[in-house]
């Protein structure tokens, strides 16, 4: 699949913002500072869709874009995010919660962690979250160019076997640097989306 129209929609905090359930979404999860917003600017090939920034924490919203005028990809914002508050951390938790556990048209999660590192322990509670709901089984490693082939290959069993992932779950390295990656995951959610 090509992405050929990206739009921004709406970033929402509550539900009533939200856009109609009549498309199929994919959402992105993962810590701050993951990756999660590049990887969306790299799919549409823009750099300015989703912002991204050097500190982490940029995302607080649920950000909707609609993709192709087909589907939309969701950009949620990441945890782990160690200067916020308790109360922001609480926010954050009831806007997830509302989102990924009510959403009828919510298809995936693509859950996003850093290759670098084993992954945390918010990491491995969000993706039992997500089994739990049955959104789990697309897992991306982020900012594979920071690391060597070598490397890249110990730690993508690492992630297998500490996220618990199963035989058929898909786990795609990405770069957004160098822009690998990326064909393989639109394949995997143009699969998604058309079913
Ligand atoms: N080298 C490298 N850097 C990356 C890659 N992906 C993201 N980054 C950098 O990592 C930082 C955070 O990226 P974001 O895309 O803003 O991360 P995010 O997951 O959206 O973060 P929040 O919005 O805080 O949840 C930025 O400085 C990016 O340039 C990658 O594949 N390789
Ligand atoms: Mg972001």
């Amino acid at each position: 699949m090509k992405i050929t129209s990206s739009e921004f929609l709406v970033s929402a905090v509550s539900e009533k913002q939200y856009p109609d359930e009549t498309l199929p979404e994919i959402a992105f999860a993962g810590r701050s500072n993951v990756g999660k917003s590049s990887l969306l600017n790299l799919l549409t090939n823009r750099r300015k869709l989703a912002k991204v920034s050097q500190s982490p924490g940029k995302t607080r919203q649920i950000n909707f874009f609609l993709i192709n005028g087909a589907f939309r990809i969701v950009d949620l914002p990441g945890y782990g995010y160690a200067k916020v508050s308790k109360a922001e951390s609480e926010k954050w938790g009831r806007m997830m919660e509302s989102y990924l556990e009510k959403r009828s048209n919510l298809v995936k999660v693509v859950q996003l962690v850093d290759c670098r590192h084993e992954p945390s322990a918010q990491d491995r509670q969000m993706y039992d979250y997500l089994r739990y709901y049955g959104l789990s089984g697309v897992v991306v490693a982020t900012k594979a160019d920071k690391i060597s082939k070598n490397e890249l290959n110990k730690n993508l069993s690492l992630i297998r076997k500490s996220l618990q992932l199963e035989k058929d779950d898909i786990l795609l390295p990405v770069s957004a640097l160098n822009k690998t990656g990326m064909e393989e995951l639109l394949d995997v959610i143009e699969e998604l989306v058309s079913k």
